[in-house]
């Protein structure tokens, strides 16, 4: 080779190589979302009675925020926005859903999953699904679909709605696992149907007796919401539920390793029934609830271990959270509150699960990608709602001009580049509050303040409520009567933001 080419040879290695660093990988993207898990319930979040060091390590090596939100304080509103990037009030039908209703998110919508699997990801999700089947009147012994599968996922391996709701069985793709044609299922809302011992009829069978609701049919022992008969085979056992779902996630990673794969691990800790497996009970001093955020964050260690095992830690984006704040008794007689002591499953929030306090919406989240993010604090204001412009924004992927309206770039919030996530944000629960900075504003509601059954403050006043969470973040002194203007401005936002059908111009 003649000395005058080698600059010619340098330069073409030189811009080979920054190529190569721009065009880097994409990340694996691993989300991990707990129920019901709330702001203050882990030790990185504060608590000291309830021990979670695999949480904390995630805090530890990765970015750990203090204002980031779903969009909603219960499950299905708030995992509709997190796939679809659409706030669920602006779509009917999005709350709390039955065991047998028809999915919500139509099939060929632009969601999350998809929107990744355009980016050449492998889309699993594994756990709790609570976003409806099919279409209406579901038959669990054929091929149950529209589904997961139809919105963006490649694999799917899920209960269709809660712990607490029929029918407790899991589907695997289209489904039911491990299901005997002999002994088929029905499932029945409402009307009680087979001759299956319920609740309300044979208490004397519980082993975990209901506080409220929850006294239909009995299965292993723990009446549940809703009829179901058959199906006996394919009933999950509540006890090995965590395992099951950790199991087919290790797997989808593993068998995903090659591409690109995200991952949507949707645990189901620490909802009710809370049912830990025997290896935990009495992990914590709190009795049910305390150990099942034990067994929770023990899968999560073991979810870090696949991956460094697999050499996939470098690379992978693990996002930590939950899907609605904390709720103590919610519907079963399992000691939670009487073995409380003094932990505060919102920490220093108000409110909880249900309600339109912070405690409702704003939960633990971690961001953990060690090739890109630096571990740190950020108290940008980030929603779920956002992860789908976001993660777009990661992959390259433009945003179809109608799809996902209410998500926001805030990608450099993410990673740990800005301080500075979204400006403004609608808190929903029972009501719609309107968060914008520091300053949160809950309209005049008329409903109850607190839930009877759960003990929890909703957030409903019949005056306006007006807070600075920088200066209180607890929420304990209305601002309103004194700053009447800001009262007004806020109230005309939010009314103009729902009007818009979208929150992005
Ligand atoms: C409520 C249930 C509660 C829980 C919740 C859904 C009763 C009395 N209460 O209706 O136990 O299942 O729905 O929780 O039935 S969520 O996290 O899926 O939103
Ligand atoms: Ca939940």
């Amino acid at each position: 080779m003649k000395p005058r080419v080698l600059p010619v040879v340098f330069l073409t290695l030189f811009v080979a190589l920054s190529a190569l660093t721009v065009a880097a990988a994409p990340p694996n993207i691993v989300l991990i979302l707990a129920d019901d898990l709330g702001y203050g319930d882990t030790g990185c979040y504060g608590a000291t009675a309830l021990k979670t060091p695999n949480i904390d390590r995630l805090a530890r090596e990765g970015l750990r925020f203090t204002d980031a939100h779903t969009t909603s304080a219960t499950c299905t509103p708030s995992r509709f926005a997190l796939l679809t990037g659409q706030y669920a009030f602006r779509q009917k039908g999005t709350g709390i859903l039955a065991g047998d209703a028809a999915l919500i998110i139509e099939p060929g919508r632009f969601t999350l999953p998809l929107m990744l699997r355009k980016a050449g990801y492998r889309t699993g999700v594994v756990g709790k699904w609570h976003l409806g089947l099919g279409t209406g009147g579901v038959d669990w012994n054929a091929e149950v679909k529209p589904g997961p599968l139809e919105v963006g996922f490649t694999d799917s391996y899920i209960m269709a709605a809660t712990g607490d709701r029929v029918p407790c069985v899991f589907l695997d793709g289209h489904r039911v696992v491990k299901l005997d044609a002999a002994d088929p299922i029905a499932v029945s809302y409402g009307r009680k149907i087979g001759d299956e011992p319920t609740g309300k009829e044979n208490p004397e069978l519980l082993r975990v007796h209901p506080s409220h609701g929850h006294d239909q049919t009995i299965i292993n022992g723990i009446s549940r919401i809703g009829y179901m008969t058959g199906g006996q085979t394919a009933r999950w056992v509540d006890e090995d539920l965590p395992d099951t779902f950790l199991r087919e996630a290790q797997g989808f990673i593993e068998r995903s390793k090659g591409a690109p794969f995200f991952l949507y691990y949707a645990t189901h800790e620490p909802h009710v029934p809370r049912v830990p497996h025997p290896r935990f009970v009495g992990a914590t001093t709190m009795g049910p609830r305390g150990d099942a955020i034990a067994q929770l964050d023990w899968s999560v260690g073991e979810i870090l271990a696949t991956l460094d095992r697999l050499g996939l830690a470098e690379n992978t984006l693990i996002l930590f959270s939950s899907d609605n704040g904390p709720v103590i008794n919610d519907g079963y007689r399992d000691e939670s509150v009487a073995k409380l002591g003094a932990h505060q499953p919102g920490g220093v929030l108000r409110g909880g699960k249900y309600s339109n306090f912070e405690g409702g919406t704003r939960v633990p989240f971690i961001v953990r990608w060690p090739a890109r993010v630096k571990p740190g604090e950020s108290a940008a204001l980030v929603c779920q709602v956002d992860l789908l412009a976001s993660f777009a924004a990661l992959t390259g992927q433009a945003l179809p001009a109608d799809a996902a309206p209410d998500s926001f770039d805030v990608l450099p919030a993410l990673l740990g580049e800005s301080a500075l996530g979204r400006d403004h944000l609608i808190e929903h629960a029972s009501n719609t509050a309107l968060r914008s900075g520091p300053w949160k504003y809950i309209p005049p509601g008329n409903g109850s303040k607190r839930t009877a059954a759960t003990n929890i403050e909703t957030g409903n006043d019949p005056a306006a409520q007006l807070y600075d969470l920088a200066a209180d973040p607890g929420e304990t002194r209305n601002l309103a009567e004194e700053q009447p203007e800001r009262v007004t401005a806020m109230a005309a936002r939010l009314e103009q933001i729902k009007a818009a059908g979208r929150s992005r111009p």
